[in-house]
């Protein structure tokens, strides 16, 4: 299904026109009314007429999340305070937040790009919608909310917590799709079947967008399972706009990236140059009809691949890959790159583990050391050492053979790791820069 067909499925040779036409006015358009941008298109010598062909976009130099703190909080708006309508901000966990701002036509063409995702992922003006974002700074809860309200859905404005009473609304609501992270719903699920509520019977959730954070197919497939729905994949994030960014379509393979409004390139993150098509790298973000507060290659830190090829369901945008995980979360364990999305992956297709692990960063002397937190089965724990022993064997021989690397795991009882109700925090880093 689609929100804006035309759009979504226009050919090649036509967006790449539009995309540089939008991104020449884009270029003027900052220059006049951003002095930051001003002053670096001036020392790149950059115009509009640098710009010919899409390829072209590699002469602007990057926009990064210190330009957003350096200019803190409005300096990087384009249009005075009178037009602007919200203001949002990322959590910026260490120093201040980052600070974005939408006008009303902002607000609208934001509207527009969640309605796109939703429809991709099947929602219809039949649904009843239960979100449980945050409604607050953070772009999740008001960014699906006008999205879906746009289609029609009838909502369900849960924010996040208070977890017994969102099985409750969703139970007697009716909720047919639910709108969190994917870590937020795997604890749902969990405690749905504690309060006794078989899914297939006791609710009637078909579809679940999340996103907001990696989460890997296995944890998809364990989502699907016990909440019975289908989970798609939706991307986003504030500086370029928030969720809507990119969604996945009935495929559920990779997601279709709004290109009629953003300009996506994976470039490696250490020598800044193209990777080659279908590697994994660095995805750079410029967007091309914000008004409030254009960005041009916007460098995410997040790391995936894009895919060109079509899509059976008549998109023609190009499809991003799950991000395995942020340049910032990337360990470095005895010289092997791992990311815990694929640590999740190895435990996730382990019997005897449930889903639910943290992994601890520490040091010792000069070395930093590398703890995996794992659940194990309620039945398991309980259960003799011999087999606890036989497990954590087979956890170390598969991180071992298939990622490579050795580290310490330990097997703790069901229900100690702390669950999400928002963004999941997989990583622990106990070391003192
Ligand atoms: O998380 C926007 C959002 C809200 C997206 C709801 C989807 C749904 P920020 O708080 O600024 O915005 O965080 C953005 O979250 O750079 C990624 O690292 C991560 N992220 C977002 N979506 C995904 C996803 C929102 N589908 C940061 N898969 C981004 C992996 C994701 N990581």
């Amino acid at each position: 299904m689609f929100w804006e067909k035309e759009k979504e499925t226009m050919d090649r040779k036509s967006l790449e026109n539009l995309q540089v036409g939008l991104l020449r006015e884009k270029i003027e358009y900052a220059y006049n009314n951003i002095p930051f941008y001003k002053r670096k298109f001036d020392e790149y010598g950059i115009t509009k007429k640098s710009i010919k062909t899409i390829e072209d976009i590699r002469k602007l130099p990057f926009t990064t999340k210190i330009d957003f703190r350096d200019n803190y909080p409005f300096g990087l708006l384009a249009r005075p305070m009178k037009e602007i309508v919200r203001i949002h901000s990322s959590s910026g966990t260490t120093g201040k937040p980052t600070v974005v701002a939408y006008t009303k036509k902002d607000i609208k063409i934001w509207a527009d790009l969640v309605a796109r995702i939703a429809k991709a992922a099947g929602v219809t003006d039949e649904d009843i919608v239960q979100i449980a974002f945050g409604y607050g700074l953070f772009t999740g809860g008001f960014g699906l909310h006008y999205g879906l309200e746009n289609i029609g859905a009838a909502i369900i404005p849960a924010s996040s917590g208070n977890t017994k009473r969102q099985i409750m609304l969703m139970q007697d609501y009716g909720a047919t799709v639910l709108v969190c992270t994917p870590s937020y719903a795997l604890y749902m699920a969990e405690v749905a079947q504690n309060m006794g509520i078989n899914p297939k019977k006791d609710l009637k959730l078909r579809i679940g967008m999340f996103g907001a954070e990696p989460w890997s197919e296995q944890l998809r497939k364990k989502i699907e399972e016990s909440l019975n729905i289908k989970a798609y994949d939706n991307y986003g994030l504030s500086e370029i706009i928030g969720p809507g960014v990119a969604g996945e379509c009935e495929a559920q393979n990779g997601m279709h990236v709004a290109e009629d409004h953003f300009i996506v390139e994976v470039i490696n993150p250490e020598t800044e140059e193209p990777v080659k098509p279908g590697e994994y790298g660095e995805i750079v973000v410029t967007t091309i009809t914000k008004e409030a507060l254009p960005v041009f290659r916007y460098r995410t830190r997040d790391i995936t691949k894009l895919d060109y090829s079509t899509c059976k369901c008549g998109r023609t945008s190009v499809r991003m890959h799950k991000p395995i995980g942020r340049t910032d979360d990337m360990l470095i364990i005895r010289g092997v790159n791992v990311f815990p999305s694929q640590i999740e992956e190895i435990l996730f297709n382990i019997e005897g583990v449930s889903p639910h692990y943290q992994i601890i960063v520490d040091r010792k002397g000069a070395l930093d050391t590398v703890t995996v937190l794992v659940e194990a089965n309620a039945n398991l724990f309980f259960d003799e050492m011999k087999k606890q022993k036989l497990l954590l064997d087979k956890i170390n021989d598969e991180l071992k053979t298939t990622l490579g690397i050795d580290v310490d795991v330990k097997l703790v009882e069901p229900n100690t790791i702390e669950r999400s109700e928002g963004k999941a925090k997989r990583i622990i880093d106990k070391r003192k820069f």
